[in-house]
């Protein structure tokens, strides 16, 4: 235990990591009938989190888990102080949806300094002072590369015009979906010359933050064609702006995105939608297996990665029942 706040404070020094990598190890996880699990989510202002929250709540039953569950409404410094009192709380595993990338740092820290093992499950923290196998044991998520890769490939092979406007609108700012689903999209997109990015901007993952900043783009790029929202929730808020504004979503404008919500599902059935490139947030069952897992002394792979599917005209209906 000494060791690891030692270690901690050598980080929080700026001292170089190559040669602690080395020694700094998650703290193990005893096998036990029961366990203290906190999960400290992000906010519950949009359908994918409260998807997440409840597929832990559930997984607490079957798993033997007493769960406590703390919401930092969209606040970084929340989530940390969230951490901080589950720590005092005795959990005995810590499940981190880090809201952005560089402010939860200190909870991951505190976690292991306390002997707490921590999973991050749908971001990742920065790698330049935390990384899995050494401050946490793993992270269990997409890849969100992958996602804005697919959904480029998706528009350059869909979008039947000579030229493609293209209007983003960014995640949460920090945050690593964000960076990921920026330079995966736009790294692809320009690969035909068709396509131009003319503005990019963060909507904070939020449908009305989508909305308002769609409705300011929109007056300075009446030509826009093309909309790619790194979420659900931001789409279907440009999609109401663009409605307000007298186009048509589906047909002068091609709107894309990620995550597979059931309004991005009904968007697709209606027309409006062209594309979303499925992110789960069902994330209690796999939570519930690595951690037993990891308590029975298996190795766990720093990147626990789950697999995404697409969703298009051709399929929406077929899944709209099991969307959230
Ligand atoms: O796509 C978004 C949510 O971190 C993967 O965060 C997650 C993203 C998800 O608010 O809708």
């Amino acid at each position: 235990m000494k060791r690891r706040i030692l270690m901690g404070t050598a980080i929080a020094l700026g001292l170089g990591l190559t040669s602690m990598s080395a020694i700094a190890e998650p703290p193990p996880l005893e096998q036990k009938d029961r366990y203290k699990v906190g999960f400290a989510q992000t906010e519950s202002n949009n359908p994918w989190r409260i998807a997440q929250t409840k597929s832990f709540e559930e997984t607490a039953e079957t798993c033997g888990w007493d769960l406590i569950a703390t919401d930092a409404t969209g606040s970084a410094a929340k989530q940390v102080a969230d951490v901080d009192s589950m720590i005092a709380q005795g959990i005995d595993v810590l499940f981190l949806p880090p809201r952005e990338e560089k402010p939860l740092i200190p909870a991951v820290m505190k976690a292991q300094a306390a002997g707490i093992p921590t999973f991050l499950v749908d971001r990742s923290v920065d790698q330049n002072v935390a990384q899995a196998g050494n401050q946490y044991v793993s992270f269990l998520g997409s890849d969100f590369i992958d996602q804005g890769r697919r959904v480029a490939e998706w528009v350059t092979e869909n979008f039947d015009g000579d030229k493609g406007i293209i209007v983003e609108l960014e995640g949460t700012t920090g945050s690593s979906p964000a960076r990921d689903r920026k330079s995966g999209f736009d790294d692809n997109i320009v690969k035909d010359d068709r396509f131009e990015i003319v503005a990019s901007q963060t909507g904070d993952f939020a449908r009305d933050m989508g909305r308002q900043v769609m409705e300011t783009l929109l007056q300075a790029h009446p030509d826009v064609n093309i909309v790619y929202a790194h979420n659900d929730e931001m789409a279907i808020g440009a999609i109401q702006a663009l409605e307000l504004a007298g186009r048509k979503p589906g047909e002068d404008v091609l709107v894309v995105s990620i995550d597979g919500t059931r309004d991005a599902l009904q968007a697709i059935i209606d027309g409006k939608m062209g594309v979303t490139v499925e992110s789960s947030p069902f994330f209690g069952p796999l939570a519930c297996e690595v951690m037993q897992k990891y308590a029975a002394g298996e190795e766990i792979p720093a990147w626990v990665k789950v697999e995404d599917r697409i969703f298009t005209a051709e399929n929406a209906a077929d899944h709209i029942d099991e969307a959230y």
